[in-house]
């Protein structure tokens, strides 16, 4: 069998800006108030991630009755319900929002719309996170389809103003068909100006759509409880291309490379570059002797710090509300 002679690798791939954001808020709230500090649900959906932050102080828990009075609690990712929200308040913990801001954006247009008197179809998978914060943004009147024949089946209460939603770490493809599907249904829906599937999403599946021809079998780092990470290992698969999804670089088996070539190599928005790394350092343990990096769509989008946890680049001070420069609001 021959070995695999050369690795592509995927651009873009790896951390968004919003995975970026979320480490940050942690990383940050423990070197400010120290350890330690709870977050609410892995911070994102990574092994790597949560261990690196839990050996610096991070306690990660699902319940907020969990968390000690008088906590800092950091909220992942993904995003809460209004129930988590008001909970959290309640229990007088002090916050920091690592939701996604593209994910609020979802929210802050649920509320919105909702107050028009819209009723929802959301598209996304039951039990995720972002999910259930997207939908606990109301009491009622959002409903969750997963495929095109729960569109079929959903009964809004009324259809002269329903709106379509959608989780933003979908399969592009599968989320425009259950679209149509709704679109078909309910002519007159209210769907989003520009999709809710975030550009971190959108881009990793350009990358691999590109990619995944390209090579005898494509590997994709991210965790199992990933969305967007497993949506690229399902998206080669369905291109033809043998993929598989690995956690770490200890999960990789010799023998899905015999006979491969060429091996494709991406990550999922929450997967570091380190494990990419490590991956590579493998592959080219069974004789690939050349990494080329794709060309791809170069990505810049930053998102900034909640209030109190911003530092000044210039001064390495901490940017408060009361004075963003260097008087005397910052310390
Ligand atoms: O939503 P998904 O399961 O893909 O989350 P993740 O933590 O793997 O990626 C980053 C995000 C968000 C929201
Ligand atoms: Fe935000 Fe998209 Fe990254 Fe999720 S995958 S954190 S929605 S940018």
């Amino acid at each position: 069998m021959s070995a695999p002679q050369e690795i592509l690798l995927a651009e873009p791939r790896g951390f968004c800006a919003g995975v970026d954001r979320a480490i940050e808020i942690v990383e940050r709230a423990i070197q400010k108030f120290g350890a330690p500090i709870y977050v609410r649900h892995e911070i994102v959906h990574n092994t790597y991630v949560v261990n690196d932050l839990k050996a610096k102080g991070a306690i990660f828990i699902e319940e907020l009755s969990d968390v000690p009075p008088g906590s800092t609690l950091v909220f992942s990712a993904h995003g809460v319900s209004r129930a988590v929200q008001q909970e959290a308040e309640q229990r007088g913990f002090s916050i920091f929002d690592a939701t996604c801001p593209l994910v609020t954006k979802v929210h802050v247009e649920v509320a919105k719309l909702a107050k028009e008197g819209y009723e929802f179809i959301m598209i996304g998978h039951k039990g995720h996170p972002e999910v259930e914060g997207t939908m606990g943004q109301l009491d009622h009147g959002i409903h969750l389809v997963e495929d095109v024949a729960d569109v079929a089946r959903v009964q809004p209460s009324q259809t002269e103003k329903l709106a379509v939603v959608t989780q933003t770490t979908l399969s592009v493809d599968d989320a425009a068909e259950i679209t149509a599907a709704v679109r078909a249904r309910f002519p007159s829906v209210r769907e989003p100006k520009q999709q809710d599937i975030c550009y971190a999403t959108q881009n990793r599946q350009d990358a691999v759509k590109v990619l995944s021809p390209q090579v005898d079998v494509l590997v994709v780092v991210g965790s199992p409880t990933s969305s967007n990470s497993n949506r690229l290992r399902e998206l080669a698969a369905r291109l033809g291309t043998a993929a598989y999804m690995v956690d770490s670089a200890d999960e990789l088996r010799t023998e899905w490379f015999d006979g491969a070539v060429r091996v494709g190599l991406t990550a999922g928005a929450s997967a570091p570059e380190i494990l990419v790394q490590q991956v590579i350092d493998r592959i080219k343990a069974l004789g690939a002797v050349s990494v080329r990096t794709m060309s791809g769509i170069e990505e810049t989008i930053k998102f900034p710090l909640p209030k109190g946890l911003k530092i000044d680049a210039a001064t390495g001070l901490e940017i408060t509300q009361r004075n963003p420069e260097t008087g005397p609001g910052a310390h």
